[in-house]
């Protein structure tokens, strides 16, 4: 449905109150977030970590991705939308297409093929504004998360530019070839050969003026289904929930991990001092194996915890494993510890034990909040 015409404010990730950059621009985290995670990770506590990481997820399938669709005038971008929406020109929400310039301004349009998307559709080049650089300007890119740049019968070299500027501004993109019906009913040539010939062009172009390749599609926008157009809706899937949680993804393994670091620091301290281990509970601070077992306890990652995140996880039986093979000794490796403890006494001071004991507990941590967050985030 078209909601409005104009260009869109620039919203921000808005779910939180009080947000605080950490890292990327969708990584916008409130501080009441990111301390109540720390606090998680602090005590160990892998269900409320999962349940944390759920909520900002969810949230964060709220918040709008941005498209634009841009192009020559009549290279079918408004045709475009209503195929992505899957919707026919003649329907009343579909976007005005036409031979003549149709599209004079901006024109949002949401589908429910795409969750919390916004499709604009923009006005061509040499519609609004003589030059490419007051039409960049105007339109302002930055905006936008994707941008689908639409061609059709010729690459022009207002094509080359947009590309360019894209790739300059970091922007995602693709390049839509359109109305490839009409170039299959017209050429000689059989379909393999022509569809070769249209990318090569493409990418010679750009090449040409130092654009890396983008994804390239190309469709007729009178057959949604067919040709590049299932490959298109599965790269733009991708794309949007990688737009969405890839930077979420690495800002909480960043904070998360930042915990781990400091309590390291903290029980090196100890570790190095040889004193206060009243602190972590430990009795006898020249056994290893009640060290290891108080700093799995520390970190979580003791037998008790992988059952706790198990049940909270999408798919319990993979967690569980994964969690029990980075978190619980077997066995064997009990018993290589102590054969450990006996050798290395030899050689090893009882502080570096003592610290290599507590890397491997904190390495087994960050293993596991790896695995959760994978879990959470991959499609
Ligand atoms: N054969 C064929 N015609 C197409 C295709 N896509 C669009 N058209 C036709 O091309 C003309 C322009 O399409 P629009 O979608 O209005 O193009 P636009 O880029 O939005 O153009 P403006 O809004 O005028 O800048 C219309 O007559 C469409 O029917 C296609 O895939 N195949
Ligand atoms: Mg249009």
């Amino acid at each position: 449905m078209e909601k409005a015409a104009g260009f869109p404010e620039d919203k921000q990730v808005t779910c939180f109150s009080n947000p605080v950059v950490i890292s990327k621009d969708r990584s916008n985290l409130s501080k009441e977030v990111v301390e109540n995670i720390q606090t998680a990770v602090e005590a160990g506590k892998w269900v409320e970590v999962v349940s944390i990481v759920k909520n900002i997820k969810e949230e964060e399938s709220r918040t709008t991705v941005k498209i634009a669709v841009t192009g020559d005038s009549g290279n079918g971008m408004s045709s475009f939308i209503n195929a992505l929406r899957e919707i026919g020109h003649e329907e009343k929400d579909s976007a005005p297409t036409g031979v003549v310039r149709t599209t004079q301004k901006p024109a949002l349009y949401s589908s429910s093929k795409f969750p919390s998307v916004d499709l604009w559709d923009l006005p061509g080049t040499g519609v609004t504004s003589q030059s490419m650089e007051n039409y960049l300007e105007e339109m302002d890119f930055s905006k936008y998360d994707l941008i689908i740049i639409i061609a059709s019968e010729q690459f022009s070299s207002n094509h080359v530019k947009l590309a360019k500027a894209m790739q300059s501004m970091r922007r995602r993109f693709y390049v839509v070839w359109t109305k490839l019906d009409r170039d299959l009913d017209t050429s000689a040539l059989p379909e393999p050969q022509l569809r070769e010939n249209i990318q090569k062009n493409i990418q010679e172009n750009l090449q040409k003026e130092g654009v890396e390749e983008p994804p390239i599609f190309l469709v007729s926008n009178f057959s949604p289904d067919s040709l590049d157009f299932p490959k298109l809706r599965e790269s733009l899937t991708k794309d949007l929930h990688s737009i969405r949680y890839d930077g979420l993804f690495g800002t909480l393994f960043q904070v998360c991990e930042e915990v781990v670091s400091k309590k390291v620091e903290f029980i090196k301290g100890i570790i190095k001092k040889n004193d206060s281990w009243g602190v972590l509970e430990i009795s006898d601070p020249n056994n290893l194996e009640e060290c290891q077992k108080v700093f799995q306890q520390k970190f979580g990652v003791d037998d008790n915890s992988p059952h706790q995140v198990a049940l909270n996880m999408s798919q319990p039986q993979v967690i569980q494993k994964h969690l029990q093979d980075g978190s619980t000794l077997s066995l064997p490796h009990q018993l290589r510890v102590r054969a450990v403890n006996f050798v290395s006494c030899c050689f090893d001071s009882t502080h570096r034990q003592q610290a290599r004991v507590l890397d491997e507990a904190a390495e087994k941590t960050k293993k596991i909040l790896n695995k959760i967050l994978k879990d959470i985030f991959l499609p």
